[in-house]
């Protein structure tokens, strides 16, 4: 026999990198297969994002705060990295279990879907069809295993190419198969991305406020001198979130069902919402996961309907201590009913921001904006379910990972010029920057370099006491190594405390510094 020259494994079984080939293949093709179906049923159905999803929300979260530090804020990529992986090894596993007969890499293949199905339905996302997905992956995985297995040991068992399956069909059948898979993957995130949203976004229109947010006053912000603009332009945003890919909810499909302690469920609709009356504010987002002197934390003019009036209209009862709101893909936030039914807070069911329906990374169609409290407590983005009931009734999503409950956000200051370790002119110098105290408003802001006395800051036009506020101070610093620091108060009287204090439960304090150079 004039065979080939790969070595000949016994005639009964498959060369192991033969076998792993194979298994490999069949889970590709049982992932590409759920991914396809998934983007053709809608909602998050692929099983691939499913599991992803489900590994990440069940790690303990000293992983996740681990991958979050190690690799920025891609948590989710890391998941979906993590579950690729483990299938490609469950993969080798499975064909080199399975060299002489197929039966353990459909055992595995039927373990794989049944995992599929079971995180699909834990998804909320995904309407009655998205059970097809994952059954489809099952079946998919199956049958190409299956159908490889027995080429691959048809080829070996006759190994003369005029007996049977020559080495090319096999070859051919693979290569088909990982085409074949690849382009369904595509097609299935092709399919999930084309929901009409940026139509949808488009076709909202300009948003007039009845009650609109007075003009930005002159010296709102110092930023010819190194602080940010009072607004931020939505591009520059600081943007956090779960979501693995962003839900993808147009107008006409939005509705947020209100159910729990109330008088009255109800289901509103887009355009029931715009019924209400709207009301425009200046607010300063802010996340709990800001460190001293960190930039989670944003201004926009939001634009939307005031939440205590939707509360009037459902009637929430006596009792009802927090609102649990859902988002599309199912993030879970709880915020104190009576800071919502508080008509000076004045929280939002906001549309809009900065002049645009809001942009789809903040929340399009429509998310709460609840001024003074950290955006994980109070600022669910593409929100879809407001349930009321008390504090030990449901805990959110983060509160499940060891946050605070509540998250009033705490006063602050933050120095933006000289940057740390930047060189300036000996000289007159400016350090400038941001102060905030949502709903308390700032009181006053002291700098001081190199421990010398605190020197009072001259302060920026107030424009809301529900937005930050610029600062600025000049020192005169000869040349060498210096050192400035910050620290402001509130109108209720408090001064930030030098106590460092880490993120979590509830949010960092201390007084932010830089080290600067004077040349
Ligand atoms: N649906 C959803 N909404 C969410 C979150 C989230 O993970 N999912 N994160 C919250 C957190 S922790 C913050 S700080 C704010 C950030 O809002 P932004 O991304 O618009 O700045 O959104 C909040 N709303
Ligand atoms: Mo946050």
């Amino acid at each position: 026999m004039t065979g080939p020259a790969e070595p000949i494994a016994p005639a009964d079984r498959l060369p192991a990198r033969i076998a792993a080939l194979v298994g490999v293949l069949g889970v590709f093709a049982a992932v590409a297969a759920g991914h396809l179906v998934g983007g053709l049923v809608g909602g998050d159905a692929s099983p691939f994002r499913a599991v992803a999803n489900q590994v990440r929300d069940r790690s303990p979260d000293a992983v996740v705060e681990w991958a979050k530090q190690t690799l920025g804020t891609s948590d989710k990529f890391v998941a979906q990295l993590g579950v690729a992986v483990v299938l490609v090894l469950l993969g080798v596993l499975a064909g080199l279990l399975s060299r002489k007969v197929a039966w353990p890499g459909l055992t595995l293949a039927v373990v794989l879907g049944i995992t599929g199905i079971v995180a699909v339905l834990q998804q909320r996302d995904v309407g009655q069809l998205g059970v097809l997905a994952p059954v489809a992956g099952l079946v998919a995985g199956a049958s190409v295993f299956g159908w490889l297995h027995r080429l691959a040991l048809a080829r070996v068992e006759n190994d003369t190419p005029a007996a049977g399956v020559s080495r090319r069909t096999f070859l051919k059948a693979s290569g088909g198969t990982a085409a074949g898979a690849g382009i369904a993957v595509a097609a299935g995130q092709w399919l999930a991305d084309s929901v009409d949203v940026e139509g949808s976004r488009a076709s909202v229109g300009k948003l007039v406020a009845q009650v609109k947010a007075p003009p930005l006053p002159a010296g709102a912000d110092f930023a010819a001198d190194g602080t940010p603009t009072f607004l931020t332009a939505n591009a520059d945003f600081y943007r956090i979130d779960t979501a693995f890919v962003l839900p993808r909810i147009t107008a006409q499909d939005w509705k947020l069902r209100i159910h729990g302690m109330v008088d009255k469920e109800l289901t509103l609709s887009y355009a029931d919402l715009r019924r209400f009356r709207l009301v425009e504010r200046d607010v300063t987002l802010t996340c709990v996961s800001n460190e001293v002197g960190g930039d989670l934390i944003s201004t926009a003019r939001f634009v939307g309907v005031p939440i205590h009036e939707v509360l009037d209209l459902v009637g929430v009862r006596q009792g009802a201590q927090q609102l649990l709101s859902t988002s599309k893909d199912g993030w879970t936030c709880s915020t104190p009913v009576d800071v919502l039914q508080d008509p000076e807070r004045m929280a939002l069911l906001a549309i809009g921001m900065n002049g645009e329906p809001l942009p789809l990374e903040h929340g399009f169609p429509v998310r709460q904006v609840v001024p003074g409290l950290y955006g994980y407590v109070s600022a669910t983005k593409w929100v879809v379910d407001w349930e009321f009931t008390t504090f030990s009734g449901h805990s959110a999503y983060w509160t499940d990972r060891g946050w605070s409950e509540q998250g009033p956000i705490k006063t602050e200051s933050r120095i933006d010029t000289p940057k740390d370790g930047a060189s300036v002119g000996a000289g007159k110098v400016t350090v400038a920057g941001i102060a905030w105290a949502q709903n308390t408003g700032i009181d006053k802001v002291e700098v001081r370099v190199d421990k010398g006395p605190w020197q009072q800051a001259e302060l920026s036009t107030e424009v809301t006491d529900q937005a930050w506020r610029m600062w600025r101070v000049k020192f005169d610093v000869p040349p060498g190594t210096h050192t400035a620091a910050v620290r402001a108060t509130d109108r209720d009287g408090y001064t930030q405390t030098e106590h460092h204090a880490d993120p979590v439960p509830d949010g960092a304090t201390g007084w932010h510094s830089v080290e600067f150079d004077a040349k």
